[in-house]
């Protein structure tokens, strides 16, 4: 169990200290996305838990989040992450535009996006297109109700992560460096591997087939990156954070889209504020 210390939420801060605040869940696959990215660039943020179950409990996760004033005021939508500037004056608060915000500022570490604009525009391209196609199949597959779709959703994974594979450069997506797609990609590969096999049984662990071998070389490659280390949970935590999801009984934008038969994409879109 993780102290999300959700009490300091409005505590001021260090009126030099410029770090973004990136309002995050332990547990949040798109915190992670976004924290990839800016630990690969290397710039400065204070990671700020503003979400979390009752008592940080994965146990009752079929409760109601609870979040920061800080973050509703950001969010109206109370999605993590969200970015707030230190003067608390800017936010950004869906997931793939605070990656290429990242990109935008002068810190030491490598950029995400390639140079050449035909092969940037594919990464964008293809990050758009995992958030469609992996991110909300992931939840899809693993929530309990209706085994067609839950048995499509899993095809649908295997068959873009296939896709994907064929399509990196080598090792990561768009050649030798680590880049959007990859910061997309991970976390929820991640879970695929873990989570899914573990609820739903072995027919849906994902194979180590040949047509899967480009993912898996992709996969072996990209969590040896120090900035993706970093983000890496224990199975253990990995598995517990999904246990509701499982379930069915999940209290979240996704889950209740799901049980009505809704995209888990449009669900967990962000707002504008
Ligand atoms: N489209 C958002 C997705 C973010 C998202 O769904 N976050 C979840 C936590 S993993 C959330 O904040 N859920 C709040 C809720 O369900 O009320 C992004 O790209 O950042």
């Amino acid at each position: 169990m993780v102290d999300s210390g959700l009490q300091l939420m409005s505590a001021p801060s260090d009126p030099d200290d410029v770090s973004l605040r990136v309002l995050s869940a332990w547990f949040c696959p798109y915190c992670d996305q976004v924290r990839i990215a800016f630990l690969h660039r290397q710039l400065p943020h204070h990671v700020i838990e503003a979400l979390r179950w009752p008592e940080d409990d994965p146990a009752k996760s079929n409760m109601p989040y609870e979040k920061s004033e800080e973050l509703l005021r950001h969010s109206p939508a109370g999605l993590v992450p969200t970015i707030v500037s230190s003067d608390g004056v800017h936010a950004i608060s869906e997931m793939i535009p605070a990656i290429e915000f990242a990109d935008d500022f002068s810190c030491p570490g490598p950029k995400l996006m390639p140079a050449d604009p035909w092969e940037k525009a594919r990464a964008r391209t293809t990050a758009d297109w995992i958030q469609r196609r992996v991110c909300g199949a992931f939840f899809e597959t693993l929530m309990p109700g209706d085994a067609e779709r839950q048995s499509a959703a899993f095809k649908q994974i295997v068959e873009s992560l296939e896709h994907f594979g064929n399509g990196c450069v080598g090792p990561y997506f768009s050649g030798r460096h680590l880049g959007l797609p990859d910061a997309v990609l991970f976390p929820f590969a991640s879970r695929i591997i873990y989570v899914i096999p573990h609820y739903r049984g072995e027919d849906y662990a994902l194979p180590h087939s040949p047509s899967l071998a480009k993912f898996w070389a992709w996969y072996d490659a990209v969590q040896q990156e120090p900035a993706v280390i970093a983000t890496i949970l224990s199975e253990e935590n990995l598995i517990s954070s999904y246990l509701r999801y499982a379930d069915g009984s999940a209290c979240t934008k996704v889950a209740d889209a799901i049980r009505d038969g809704e995209s888990a994409h449009d669900a967990a879109a962000g707002s504008i504020t």
